[in-house]
């Protein structure tokens, strides 16, 4: 039980840290002042009680819940969990006739304090981007092995996290939702030995039998071959071979890396340079005893070259080709007589990859793995006192986030600018006299900063599409636009242009940035009409015969996807709407996009979504794209299939709740509760389509008042990101934006008799026969 000692600790512990927040860059920092008050020592020398009170205090239940609500942020911002006042001009507000009208007003005025509140003064919303378990051990391998070890205090923490999410059975799933797997478990177990946490340990037996139970460490997918190889704990001759050389080839052939997805490419490229270097930290007791804890057969004996294809059934999601699995025996063949002057020109070509890279990212680099393998490249190449290897370092803290579940790495190094604009359409589709000025004016003002006005050096060298326009996801620091980030981007400006709010803000984005922005998009157009991630599509399905990574779907070539398409159709559609800037072929772009998304419609009506969980997901999004067309429920054949889709999955207490598992699996899958989320996704989607059975979305509407907490938050629930079809990423400001989004275009449209774009609304006895 927990004592009334321990929450003072608890509020003690969270106040030594604080947020700093620069341009979006998000920093955990320890404040070594508000320690010294307390304790005495130093983030690096702490007092051993206080590493104590630190277990105690990131105590957390994963069993009730595995998703952690991001508490250690949203309590250093909002401290109260009661009821704000409702003032006397809202109560006495007459724009409502109904008493649900009435209180979704209160829940909208709530929810929109709460959030506001957590606005950082940059502008953005800070928070939780965790989710996948695989990141913080590969940073905390990189980190031993370059001998560069976070600080005592950090290490607690990280330690908390770990150990928060054991599974029962004693393993660790890919992310926080997943059941065990050998590349968690082996990842985990790794690392919480570093961090100091003996063999004999509770969490480490039961993590051993596991492992030994399963198989053995000789069956961890290849991205944890490769970073035991790193820590001197697997053979490099274990490992298929990563072929340099593949850097060196023309750039015609349809297999060059170039083509790959952006994410795979930067991956690949650094564990190249690697494997190339073979680079392993040098044997010492501690590595000895880890080789003879990890696996069931004595580690000298092992056949390193028989079990380099072996990957524990738990693990694997994508199938080895039989194409991939000849090429490899083909390559490793290769490896046996590569020549030495190819071997070192590819090396060197990589490395000046990675080096740009480096330096067109600020360090940050695309991803969080490609950020922790090229840290190590940089070391290798460098050394530890280089300045170089130094700038990784500081950015390691980027990715690093707290919450009440311990200090996890994050998927990304923010999802900054996607929850600002997002958090900006959401709060202008709500009543102005809800909402503050000054947030519109900060969430302005950071969409205006993080858009990209410089082009990348070297960018036709380094295979890098335009970025002059584009919006990231997180930070201008980062840099890498993306089709979909740069739409919501351009929607949020112009909704803020559209507004009363606009007044307030002085510097505001000329037409010639947001002509930009529309040159971008036109030029991200793929040939099928769809829009991908970050790039054109530069390959076909075939590709992903080649895809090695096991555990990952869909990771070799960046797609069409239908959440990109539709972001892309209704930005260009809403510039179109007040612009005359290449009005045609916008239109046309338009039209050939919204092929796209009839295209994917699936039978049953839905669209799967692949960013986000997941049918209720992409059916919101397709159902947005052909609105834009004017289309409704009552014109357009597709809607209708749409909205009957979303209505057969409606609960019995009005809301939605769909489970990660359609991600995995492609087949819708129930939630066992609603969530708030997916079902602000769906009364979004059937508000679009002016849905004419007013009854369902009130229903769905009582669902997301009932769920509000008094203090206007919303409780955290499911975990609603995904990526590559079988990890799952947290996306916390979901949980607020979406139910606001709901509620205020409810409000909008039921409270004006308006139907969504604006005309005259039916009332269901009105509805034509359908
Ligand atoms: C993201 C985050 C943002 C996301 C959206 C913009 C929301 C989406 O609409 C398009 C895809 C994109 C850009 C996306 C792709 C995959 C990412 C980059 C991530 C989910 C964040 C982390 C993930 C990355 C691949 C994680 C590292 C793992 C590898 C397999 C390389």
């Amino acid at each position: 039980m927990q004592t009334l000692e321990t929450s003072q600790e608890q509020i003690k512990a969270e106040k030594l840290w604080q947020l700093i927040i620069i341009n979006g860059r998000q920093q955990w920092v320890f404040n070594e002042n508000e320690y010294q008050k307390l304790y005495s020592g130093s983030e690096f020398e702490p007092n051993p009680q206080f590493l104590e009170n630190i277990r105690d205090t990131f105590r957390f239940d994963k069993i009730k819940n595995p998703n952690s609500a991001d508490i250690v942020y949203r309590k250093s911002k909002h401290q109260s969990d009661n009821d704000p006042e409702i003032p006397d001009w809202l109560k006495r507000s007459s724009n409502f006739s109904s008493s649900l009208e009435k209180k979704a007003n209160s829940a909208a005025f709530k929810g929109i304090r709460y959030y506001e509140s957590l606005q950082s003064e940059d502008g953005h919303w800070p928070g939780d981007y965790g989710g996948p378990l695989f990141l913080l051990p590969a940073l905390i391998i990189v980190s031993h092995v370059t001998d560069k070890p976070f600080s005592p205090v950090k290490q607690e923490l990280m330690k908390c996290y770990m150990l928060n999410h054991q599974n029962d059975d004693g393993g660790w799933g890919l992310h926080i939702e997943g059941t065990s797997t050998m590349f968690g478990t082996v990842m985990q177990y790794c690392a919480l030995r570093i961090l100091g946490l003996d063999m004999d340990e509770d969490s480490q037996k039961k993590a051993r039998d596991w492992i030994h139970e399963n198989g053995g460490t000789t069956g961890i997918p290849s991205w944890g071959k490769f970073f035991l190889c790193v820590l001197g704990v697997y053979r490099w001759e274990g490992c298929n071979s990563l072929m340099p050389e593949m850097w060196l080839l023309p750039k015609w052939l349809p297999i060059h890396p170039w083509r790959y997805w952006c994410h795979a490419r930067m991956v690949y490229l650094a564990m190249a340079y690697c494997y190339g270097h073979r680079i392993t930290t040098s044997t010492n007791k501690f590595i000895e005893e880890l080789r003879q804890e990890l696996y069931i057969d004595d580690y000298d004996k092992i056949n390193w070259i028989k079990d380099r294809n072996e990957v524990c059934g738990k693990d694997r999601f994508h199938h080895t080709s039989g194409t991939l699995k000849w090429l490899l025996k083909a390559i490793n063949i290769y490896e046996r007589f590569a020549s030495t002057w190819l071997r070192n020109n590819a090396l060197k070509f990589i490395l000046e990859y990675v080096n740009a890279e480096d330096e067109q990212t600020k360090f940050i680099d695309i991803g969080p793995v490609n950020q922790i393998i090229n840290s190590l490249c940089i070391w290798h190449a460098y050394g530890n006192d280089s300045e170089l290897f130094k700038a990784h370092v500081d950015r390691w803290d980027d990715y690093l986030w707290l919450a009440e579940d311990g200090m996890k790495m994050s998927g990304y190094n923010g999802s900054q600018l996607w929850d600002t604009a997002f958090a900006t359409q959401a709060l202008l589709e709500n009543q102005p006299d809800l909402i503050d000025p000054e947030t519109i004016a900060k969430a302005y003002s950071y969409i205006n900063y993080s858009q990209i006005k410089d082009e990348v050096k070297d960018r036709q060298r380094f295979f890098r599409h335009q970025s002059v326009g584009g919006w990231p996801f997180s930070t201008l620091d980062h840099g890498w636009p993306i089709a979909d980030c740069t739409a919501e981007g351009i929607k949020a400006v112009l909704k803020c242009h559209g507004s009363e709010f606009i007044e307030e803000i002085d510097d505001k984005l000329s037409t010639e940035r947001l002509q930009q922005a529309i040159d971008l998009i036109i030029s991200f157009q793929n040939e099928d009409g769809g829009w991908a991630t970050y790039e054109n599509t530069r390959s076909g399905p075939f590709l992903e015969l080649l895809n090695p990574s096991e555990v990952f779907g869909k990771i070799m070539v960046d797609y069409s996807w239908v959440e990109c398409t539709s972001a892309c159709i209704t930005a260009l559609k809403e510039f179109n709407r007040i612009h005359s800037y290449r009005s045609p072929e916008i239109q046309s772009a338009i039209d050939h996009g919204m092929t796209f998304i009839r295209m994917n419609q699936n039978e049953d009506g839905s669209w799967i979504g692949s960013w986000g969980v997941c049918f209720t997901y992409g059916t919101w999004f397709g159902i947005e794209a052909l609105t834009t067309n004017d289309e409704t429920y009552t014109n357009s054949s597709s809607i209708k299939k749409a909205c009957d889709f979303l209505i057969s999955k409606q609960k019995s207490d009005g809301g939605w709740g769909e489970s990660h598992l359609s991600c995995v699996t492609g087949k819708y899958a129930n939630h066992e509760q609603s969530q708030v989320v997916n079902t602000a996704w769906a009364l979004l989607s059937l508000m679009a389509s002016n849905y004419p059975n007013k009854d369902l979305i009130d229903h769905g509407i009582k669902f997301l008042l009932k769920r509000q907490m008094k203090n206007g938050d919303w409780p955290q629930e499911g975990i609603s990101g995904v990526f590559n079809q079988n990890s799952m990423i947290t996306y916390t400001s979901y949980r607020n934006v979406f139910p606001l989004w709901a509620i205020g275009r409810y409000l909008e449209m039921y409270s004006n008799s308006l139907n969504y774009r604006g005309s005259n609304f039916f009332h269901v006895d009105e509805t034509p026969n359908i």
